[in-house]
């Protein structure tokens, strides 16, 4: 690995710090953090996962959100009717679909200098309907004007979506729909308009093996209807063969459009979900459709919390703060924590390897 120097580092948010939805409920994970610089320091959107603590011998338990009664609600499978695909994953032998062990939301997490927290008490985005039952996930945030756009991953029995919501003070969230159909993750806005048009980063899978999940680029009007999509970078080294996604909102630089991406290792055939690190990717500013370079890994596992954890080595940027000759990069690390490192933004782009 051609890993960039950690100028700073730190592991912002453990499971235990934040107090699970219901008493029977405990925090699994606090991951995935959204950022965005505001008038008031940095604020953080939290995916935080959780699960009943009540234990049924012989079975399983699977959360989800249930639209009837609008609260959460627990089925209880049994072991011999499932099995599981991964730590995070049970496929129901009689359909042959899968459901999660755990049920995420996410929760808003205030920071003032940007390297440490200061108030876990926000407001918060809750499943709220049918694309949602099983969970909100692994939020973006990018401002555009004075609103902030999210774009986060809708779960349902429908599939892996993803929706867009916005807001002008994280206290209030208004959602408008999903903007990327099944399956699609790792979708995020660019922070300005290029041409006339808004563009998106996006990650689509298909269930058909022609090929494994690329990164998209897609445009649109409104941020509401999406087109114009086109392939931009698959994985084409060991470090992400196995699925790669957008990192957090490409960031203008007088060279191109700045981004992170997240690769996973993982083969066909291979046990376990496989690392997950980080590489770097530069786009023409007036032209994004177009790679101006790319390479990796630039970030991955190294620390204690990063290699152990719920999923094992993953280190997966969200967020991403300016500094003035740095970057403050959020990151889920094992599906668990929320972590923070600086790189120096001229390292970031020194490390692009240009076509
Ligand atoms: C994968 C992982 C999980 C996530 C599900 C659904 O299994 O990324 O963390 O909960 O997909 O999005």
């Amino acid at each position: 690995m051609n890993a960039i120097p950690r100028l700073f580092n730190a592991c912002l948010l453990r499971p235990g710090d934040l107090p699970p939805s219901r008493n029977d409920w405990e925090v699994i994970g606090a991951f995935n953090p959204a950022a965005v610089a505001t008038g008031e320091g940095v604020v953080l959107l939290v995916r935080v996962a959780e699960r009943p603590t009540a234990r049924k011998p012989g079975f399983v338990a699977l959360p989800r959100w249930d639209m009837g009664v609008n609260d959460v609600v627990i089925d209880w499978v049994r072991e011999s009717a499932s099995e599981p695909v991964d730590v995070r994953v049970v496929k129901l032998k009689e359909t042959g679909l899968v459901r999660l062990n755990f049920l995420s939301h996410l929760r808003v997490v205030h920071s003032r200098d940007g390297r440490s927290i200061d108030a876990i008490d926000g407001a918060r985005l809750e499943p709220a309907n049918e694309y949602e039952e099983f969970g909100v996930e692994d939020p973006r945030i990018t401002r555009l004007g004075d609103t902030f756009f999210i774009t986060y991953v809708a779960v349902s029995r429908h599939g892996v979506a993803t929706a867009l919501a916005s807001t002008r003070d994280f206290k209030s969230f208004q959602r408008r729909g999903i903007i990327f159909c099944l399956e699609n993750k790792d979708v995020v806005l660019f922070p300005e308009k290029i041409g006339d048009r808004y563009h998106a980063l996006h990650r689509p899978t298909g269930s058909a093996a022609f090929t494994k999940p690329e990164i998209w680029l897609a445009s649109s009007p409104d941020l509401v209807h999406w087109g114009g999509h086109q392939h931009l970078l698959g994985g084409a080294g060991a470090w992400d063969a196995g699925r790669v996604g957008a990192g957090p909102p490409p960031l203008r630089t007088r060279e191109g459009w700045l981004g992170l991406y997240h690769g996973n290792s993982r083969r066909e055939g291979d046990a376990g979900i496989g690392h997950y690190s980080s590489g770097v990717l530069l786009l023409d500013l007036e032209n994004p459709r177009r790679l101006v370079g790319a390479s990796g890994p630039i970030f991955g596992p190294e620390r204690e919390f990063e290699r152990n954890g719920y999923v094992p080595n993953v280190v997966f940027p969200t967020g991403i703060v300016e500094r003035e000759e740095t970057l403050l990069v959020y990151y889920g690390a094992a599906d668990t924590f929320t972590a923070v490192v600086e790189f120096s933004r001229r390292e970031l782009l020194n490390s692009v390897r240009r076509m």
